[in-house]
């Protein structure tokens, strides 16, 4: 059976998570990262060197990072669905896929940790509005891209939805003062009625 390593208030452990909730595919996950601690083992290294989740076992198959784990499960088990099978379209959505972690992510951080992750006597609020102004700008893109077609992955959800909607989930839920983006709102309430993103994404956000 597929064994998934990762805290589920993990991002990108979210993004297998609702991943195999979406495909159906039958898995276990055990709490490793942060406080449950697991990945700095020699036993966890000695499968992922980064030390970092989620890491996957799909059947002695083992896999590290979010996003190649997600595209290997759609290939494997989402043909059709998840994985699109007109390369054109798949790599439509495909491009969403890393485009948070080269140029999301290092503005995200800064408002996530200065909100949600550190104790409030660390938290750098100079930070946190620095990066809610550079991603308002980066959300922004994805409002416009979903002004034309209603998924990132185009007329249905794929795997490409996966990653930002992870990221849409903890920008949309953080109390902050956020730009009104009607086409990223629609989006994320259509997700927000799926099953597998209401329990593999909407955790609670610390
Ligand atoms: N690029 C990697 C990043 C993995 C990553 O940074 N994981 C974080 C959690 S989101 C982690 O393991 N942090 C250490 C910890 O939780 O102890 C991926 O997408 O899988």
């Amino acid at each position: 059976m597929l064994k998934i390593w990762g805290r589920a208030n993990s991002v990108n452990v979210k993004k297998v998570m609702w991943c195999v909730g979406e495909l159906g595919i039958p898995h276990e996950r055990v709490d490793a990262g942060l406080a449950f601690g697991i990945n700095n083992t020699p036993e966890f290294k000695a499968k992922n060197p980064n030390g970092l989740v989620p890491l996957i076992d799909d059947d002695g198959f083992i896999l590290w990072e979010s996003n190649a784990i997600v595209r290997y499960l759609s290939a494997k088990y989402g043909s059709g669905s998840l994985w699109a099978s007109d390369p054109a379209v798949r790599a439509m959505g495909d491009k969403w896929m890393d485009w948070p972690t080269s140029t999301l992510v290092p503005e995200f951080r800064k408002v996530f940790h200065n909100i949600v992750r550190r104790p409030p006597a660390e938290r750098d609020h100079a930070e946190a509005a620095e990066g809610i102004a550079a991603c308002s700008k980066l959300f922004a893109m994805v409002d416009g891209a979903l002004s034309t077609q209603p998924y990132l992955s185009g007329q249905a959800l794929g795997m490409g939805d996966i990653p930002l909607g992870c990221f849409a989930y903890l920008w949309l839920s953080m109390p902050i003062e956020r730009p009104s983006m009607p086409h990223l709102e629609a989006w994320y309430g259509k997700l927000k009625e799926r099953p597998a993103y209401q329990s593999g994404v909407m955790t609670p956000l610390s």
